[in-house]
């Protein structure tokens, strides 16, 4: 019988959750090209569908990234001798407890900080690592990493993870402001390391958004299901095809729903009332790809330095450890 330390904290009250929701879908789909914010693909079977993802063939993002990570997790917490661990956008939660371990193994570990979308997966992780690292202060916050990020509070002692290439949902203009934020929540000697999918050739990038099994292709439908649970939607999701692929010149993949008929939709809780022409689509995801330089580039100004860029031996994947730049305002 072991004690389990845990708590959950939110953001914000689910009234107001359900508000902004319905301001920000209307924005989306007003607009053109029309598009749905990522971050609703992560109601409980989204959150699901994604798992099945990260087991997939195709989808060489996470097993790498977790391999990668096994080798590296020594000597990030060697650098940066952290207490607490923050995982922003941590959903599950099992590439965490290689840097706890890490952190257990240096006798620096007491408290870590799990931030996703999703409540209950996030107190299943909250709970599950409380009962797995005896004595560990679990703490979780249900809130999204762009919006939310005040409830960290200030830093010190503090290694923060991002992992899985989400940061590649933001469009790469909207990095250095997410990274400038991260930084006022890091003090001078903590750091942030970040999992980047990297630029690589086309067919491996499209295979793994446009899997054998046709998991991606739910995952993407599933955020139409969501609008109906959580707006009253009548969207059919099996009237719109999958569509990801490339784009060289922006370097990201583009997720998108392509109407497969003229249809019409209703969204009450957004007070919508849509026409979608056969073949009109929805944006519902770009996730970037960077190379060290592209990353690189990203960086100045935000507070942040590149200390250490860690790759597979494939060079698919990539772990950025940023630190504090400088108080003299110096690149590192
Ligand atoms: C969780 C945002 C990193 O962009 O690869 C997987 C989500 N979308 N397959 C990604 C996703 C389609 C994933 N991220």
């Amino acid at each position: 019988m072991s004690f389990a330390l845990y708590q959950i904290e939110s953001a914000r009250a689910d009234g107001d959750q359900a508000a902004r929701m319905a301001a920000e879908v209307r924005a989306g789909l007003t607009a053109r090209p029309r598009s749905l914010p990522s971050k609703y693909f992560y109601d409980d079977r989204g959150s699901r569908l994604f798992e099945d993802i990260t087991r997939l063939p195709e989808y060489y993002l996470t097993r790498t990234e977790e391999r990668l990570l096994a080798g590296i997790a020594a000597d990030v917490v060697a650098r940066v001798r952290p207490t607490e661990l923050v995982e922003l956008g941590s959903g599950a939660g099992r590439k965490v407890r290689l840097l706890l371990a890490a952190m257990a193994r240096a006798g620096l570990l007491e408290r870590c900080v799990l931030m996703d979308i999703n409540a209950s997966f996030l107190s299943n992780a909250s709970q599950a690592l409380a009962a797995d690292f005896p004595g560990l202060k679990v703490h979780g916050l249900v809130g999204d990493f762009v919006d939310d990020l005040g409830l960290l509070g200030p830093g010190g002692g503090r290694l923060a993870a991002f992992f899985a290439s989400t940061i590649g949902n933001l469009h790469p203009a909207e990095v250095p402001a997410f990274l400038a934020r991260v930084a006022e929540h890091l003090a001078p000697a903590d750091a942030f390391l970040v999992g980047v999918d990297l630029v690589k050739d086309v067919a491996s990038l499209e295979a793994a958004y446009n899997d054998a099994a046709g998991v991606t292709a739910e995952f993407n439908r599933n955020i139409l299901r969501v609008m109906n649970d959580r707006l009253g939607a009548d969207f059919d999701p099996e009237a719109f095809e999958h569509v990801a692929f490339y784009d060289p010149a922006h370097a990201w993949i583009e997720m998108r729903l392509r109407s497969r008929k003229l249809q019409r939709v209703r969204i009450p809780a957004a007070r919508l009332d849509l026409a979608f022409e056969a073949g009109e689509e929805i944006r519902t995801e770009i996730s970037c790809k960077y190379t060290r330089e592209s990353f690189a580039a990203l960086l100045p100004g935000t507070g942040l330095a590149l200390d250490r860029w860690y790759t597979d031996p494939e060079n698919l994947f990539a772990l950025a450890l940023l630190g504090r730049a400088s108080a003299t305002g110096l690149q590192r």
